[in-house]
């Protein structure tokens, strides 16, 4: 077999065994691979490591949060140096910041042991990043999570969230965040719960396209609207902006209403579409009664509530569609096609004026393809997704040509190409989401590195990889190594973050913290055991809890430090127990006492030269007596 084919199969493992996302036709797989790159092919070696380096002690310019796809994590790592910094612990639980153990965070996951992250979304202001909140969504459990950017801590989980079915075209946001755009990629019957035969997959399942409502000042997400519509799989999306303000997009394949194998099944039709949703209608229309409740949820049928939805025809099996910054363009790519379509929003507006229609769906009316076109650039093989830049060029990625194509908006001329190594997926250009992207840097999530590594084993690590977008020609920078699975990032100028390093003292209204070791101790109520507990360089007051086997036992412990990085943990012996608390932090452990003996607690955090003498124990009376050692 040669390399190739051994990698041609690798790749088809991967995407078609593991069930990906962004799954392409091989057919078409065009591999760049197998040579390494020369120094001069990378842009120079020397100028590439001088402009990603940033000296020990140095901070770098931007932060990059990318998704930790089915980890369900979110990581940080600084960019140009693509350090990886820390790791945000979402849908799964993360015993290194005690996420998923203490009562709070066990309570917003619900009970999943898991979640599958796509796309991050800072918060926007005006069209641009206010650096507030980072959400995220759960392709697996259709749930949506806020990350507030002040201590870089999973706020809130909204979900599952009714009528919604493999949450992946989200988390997009509007302007000012007014909603964060959902969409499901799998349609099922509705209300969830009700069964209808698969062979009636077309006329009795639903897919639905849908706003989470943000509040503006807190940012507590709430269930806002959503739209019935037919059962196409609905993929990526993104928000109107300026002329396009108040449209949200989401790209649908599968238009053919297929079941089976949808390789074959759902790419027979030669263009899927493109849903454009005027959301600021929708909201009038909820206002004036127009929807129905289903499970909870208000939602429009657009066969009863005309002018809110239209489709717009795309090239087959779209994947990506995204909003130029100046909300002119959006663009639709066809991941089986070597072309992607820039339509034109104010064309559109027209078309829809002019009932320039080509057909509908299920009463939904389709805009003719050629009034709303406005070119189809010629960037390459399998394009995925497109990011831009603050000087009026696009930039897609290629996964069959494992490349990135730099093209100009307007004139449609392709200007550049850069490979990249291999199969990139997502791209993201520094504040490419914005109405004012920096350009400068942009980062190519490639989902296989094979060979770019020192072998691993097995399971391999996916590759990204840092290009200078600042000059005429693309320039590869850096290459790092990161978890499964980067699907998209967000890159944000680091001094728009000013995140907090303790939480003070007079912030914290938990009304079981305490400051004072005189404050701690036990209470016994009936086989209810609480305990007040501090935790302090270099011990835990009380440092005896003693209990009888079957109380249900909870310990509420307080980091009284007031001092940056004085974190403190708590791991009990055998129970599968680890929290840990930040300085001024408040956290709830409960858990019963089931097994008699005594189990020492302590410190899993290092903290201080006496970090290993931070400890306790848990006496567990009901045994029976111990070996006389006399
Ligand atoms: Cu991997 Cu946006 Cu979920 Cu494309 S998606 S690559
Ligand atoms: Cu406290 Cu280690």
């Amino acid at each position: 077999m040669s390399t190739t084919e051994a990698k041609l199969d690798r790749t088809k493992l991967k995407w078609f065994g593991a069930g990906a996302v962004c799954v392409v036709l091989f057919a078409f797989a065009v591999m760049s691979c197998g040579k390494r790159p020369t120094a001069a092919e990378l842009g120079g070696a020397a100028e590439a490591a001088t402009s990603t380096y940033v000296a020990p002690g140095d901070t770098d310019e931007y932060y990059l949060f990318y998704s930790g796809g089915h980890s369900g994590n979110v990581y940080v790592a600084g960019v140009p140096s693509m350090r990886h910094i820390s790791t945000i612990p979402v849908f799964a639980a993360y015993p290194a910041t005690g996420y998923g153990f203490d009562e709070e965070s066990k309570k917003m996951l619900g009970g999943f042991g898991w979640g599958d992250v796509h796309h991050p979304a800072i918060s926007e202001t005006n069209g641009d990043y206010d650096g507030r909140w980072l959400f995220v969504n759960d392709n697996a459990n259709n749930r949506l999570a806020r990350i507030d950017l002040r201590d870089f801590k999973t706020k809130q989980i909204l979900g599952p969230i009714p009528n919604i079915s493999g949450y992946h075209g989200g988390s997009f946001v509007t302007p000012n965040t007014e909603y964060v755009l959902a969409a499901s990629r799998f349609s099922v019957p509705l209300p969830k719960g009700t069964v209808e035969p698969l062979e009636e997959y077309a006329t009795k399942y639903n897919g639905v396209v849908a706003g989470v409502k943000v509040d503006p000042k807190t940012g507590e997400m709430s269930h806002g609207f959503q739209i019935l519509m037919p059962p196409f799989n609905f993929d990526l999306g993104d928000a109107g902006k300026g002329p396009s303000e108040g449209w949200a997009f989401w790209t649908s394949y599968n238009t053919e209403r297929a079941t089976g194998k949808l390789e074959v099944t759902s790419t027979q039709k030669d263009r899927d579409y493109i849903a454009a949703v005027n959301w600021k209608e929708v909201e009038k229309a909820v206002a004036a009664g127009k929807a129905k409740m289903i499970s909870g949820v208000p939602v429009l049928d657009p066969k009863e509530v005309p002018g809110l939805v239209y489709l717009i025809p795309c090239s087959k099996s779209p994947h990506g569609v995204d909003v130029s910054p100046d909300g002119k363009y959006f663009i639709g790519s066809g991941k089986l096609q070597s072309i992607t379509t820039a339509f034109n929003v104010e064309k559109m507006l027209t078309a829809i004026q002019k009932k320039d229609f080509s057909g509908n769906e299920d009463g939904i009316p389709v805009l003719t393809y050629d009034s709303v076109k406005d070119a189809e650039v010629n960037v390459g093989l399998g394009p995925l997704h497109t990011q831009f830049d603050s000087e009026g060029n696009a930039y897609t990625s290629l996964f069959v040509e494992s490349a990135v194509a730099k093209w100009k908006l307007g004139s449609w001329e392709v200007l550049d190409k850069i490979p990249v190594t291999y199969n990139i997926g997502h791209l993201c250009t520094a504040e490419g989401d914005t109405v004012n992207p920096d350009g400068k840097y942009l980062v190519a999530l490639n989902k296989l590195s094979h060979g770019r590594h020192l072998n691993v084993g097995p399971s391999q690590p996916e590759s990204s990889q840092l290009i200078n977008i600042g000059g005429e020609k693309m320039k590869m920078l850096y290459e790092a190594f990161t978890e499964p699975e980067p699907h998209y990032a967000q890159l944000i100028k680091a001094d728009k973050l000013k995140p907090i390093e303790v939480y003070p003292k007079e912030e914290n209204k938990n009304p079981n913290a305490i400051w004072d070791v005189k404050d701690a101790g036990v209470v016994r109520n009936g086989t209810n055991v609480t305990v007040k507990m501090v935790a302090v360089r270099s011990s835990f007051e009380p440092y005896k809890i003693e209990v009888n086997k079957g109380d249900t036992v909870t310990i509420y412990i307080t980091n009284i430090e007031q001092t940056t990085d004085e974190l403190h943990g708590f791991g009990l012996n055998e129970h599968n127990l680890n929290v840990v608390i930040d300085p001024g932090e408040t956290k709830t452990i409960k858990f019963v006492a089931d097994k008699p003996g005594v189990f020492p607690f302590y410190c899993t955090n290092f903290c201080s030269a006496l970090h290993q003498e931070m400890q306790g124990y848990l006496l567990v009376k009901g045994g029976g007596s111990a070996l006389a050692m006399k």
